[in-house]
């Protein structure tokens, strides 16, 4: 085994996506399966790659495979490829373990490098093992998994994100793009001791920033305020962000963390609304990893949803991100409303 993932891990070209790199786990455990049936039962349609996918693709397409509660001692080669949940949202595949270094891939970042120690810090407690011989299965997993679909199915009763199509023409997209065009410079994130921002690995993308006083934005904060029935003055001046090939941004609330004072300084966030701007690329879905959803572009549309629960509390479940672009540039409009007036603040 130890081999054959040595081999695995030398022949997988790590830019490609997870679906290239099962399919080639698969091909070499003689599974016949390919990387489409793979790339649509596990990465593609309107769901995340969550534990229960993973458990649902390896009992439909014969892998064998058991779930169990997830200890340090199973982070041994002996029990490798696993699949682990982690942090709350997604499922990494372990691939291999040397000198305290886990290897493992990430759906989003392709092949990462980690200490085991804060790799097991981070995991969830759930792991899903495969091809694992005489391991005696345990009754944990369909626990798990059935628990897993009641929480969903509970969340999605009390927490909406709606999807309106046609929120901008096909003309207003393209202007609002036009107009950003010059103005990209790259994306940051609020600082993590509060002061400020910084650029950071999670957000890789371009934003524009469209400050300037202009008859079609007031016409666009209007329309967004209308249709989450908010005053116009709440939200802040559009931004338009970008992605080119590979640029992503990682799961992340839109409000503001306590300890990100200056941001709060000019309120918290509370609404989102953000606009596709073009659908002509591939990949950069939008992810919802507590709701197990993911929303795909299409020019003009609008999706929204709140940041805060009903005591003003940041909602985990509006935790979302950008998966990242896989080929071709994708373009959105953002619309953050806040819970003070803009109209003084850009
Ligand atoms: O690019 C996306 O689909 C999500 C963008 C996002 O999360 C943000 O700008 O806050």
């Amino acid at each position: 085994m130890e081999k054959l993932l040595d081999k695995w891990v030398n022949q997988t070209n790590w830019n490609e996506n997870i679906a290239s790199a099962l399919a080639t786990f698969c091909k070499l455990e003689n599974l016949e399966i390919s990387k489409k049936t793979i790339f649509e039962n596990y990465i593609g349609g309107e769901k995340m790659a969550n534990f229960s996918e993973v458990s649902r693709f390896c009992t439909e397409w014969g892998i064998d495979h058991i779930g169990l509660n997830f200890v340090k001692k199973h982070l041994d080669n002996q029990f490798l490829p696993a699949f682990v949940l982690m942090d709350k949202y997604h499922t990494v595949l372990v691939i291999k373990i040397k000198n305290d270094e886990v290897y493992f891939f990430d759906g989003v970042r392709g092949l990462i490098q980690e200490s085991i120690d804060s790799f097991f810090e981070r995991s969830m407690g759930h792991i899903v093992l495969v091809e694992v011989g005489n391991y005696k299965k345990e009754a944990y997993y369909q626990k798990h998994v059935k628990e897993e679909n009641e929480r969903i199915k509970k969340i999605s009763d009390h927490f909406s994100v709606k999807i309106i199509d046609h929120f901008l023409t096909s003309e207003e997209c393209d202007l609002l793009k036009e107009k950003g065009e010059s103005l990209y410079v790259r994306s940051q994130v609020s600082a993590s001791e509060g002061n400020g921002s910084e650029i950071s690995s999670i957000r890789t993308s371009s934003s524009a920033f469209l400050v300037q006083k202009d008859s079609f934005f007031d016409d666009i904060r209007e329309r967004a305020a209308q249709l989450i029935n908010l005053n116009k003055e709440r939200f802040e001046s559009i931004q338009l962000t970008s992605y080119t090939k590979g640029q992503l941004y990682d799961a992340h609330s839109d409000a503001f963390a306590d300890y990100d004072t200056d941001a709060l300084k000019e309120g918290q966030r509370t609404d989102t609304v953000l606009v596709y701007l073009n659908d002509d690329y591939e990949g950069g879905g939008t992810f919802f990893p507590y709701l197990n959803k993911i929303i795909k572009a299409k020019k003009g549309r609008a999706v929204t949803w709140k940041s805060l629960d009903e005591n003003g509390k940041i909602d985990p479940l509006g935790t979302h991100g950008g998966l990242p672009v896989m080929n071709g540039r994708k373009y959105i409009c953002n619309l953050w409303a806040r819970n003070t007036d803009q109209s003084n603040w850009k």
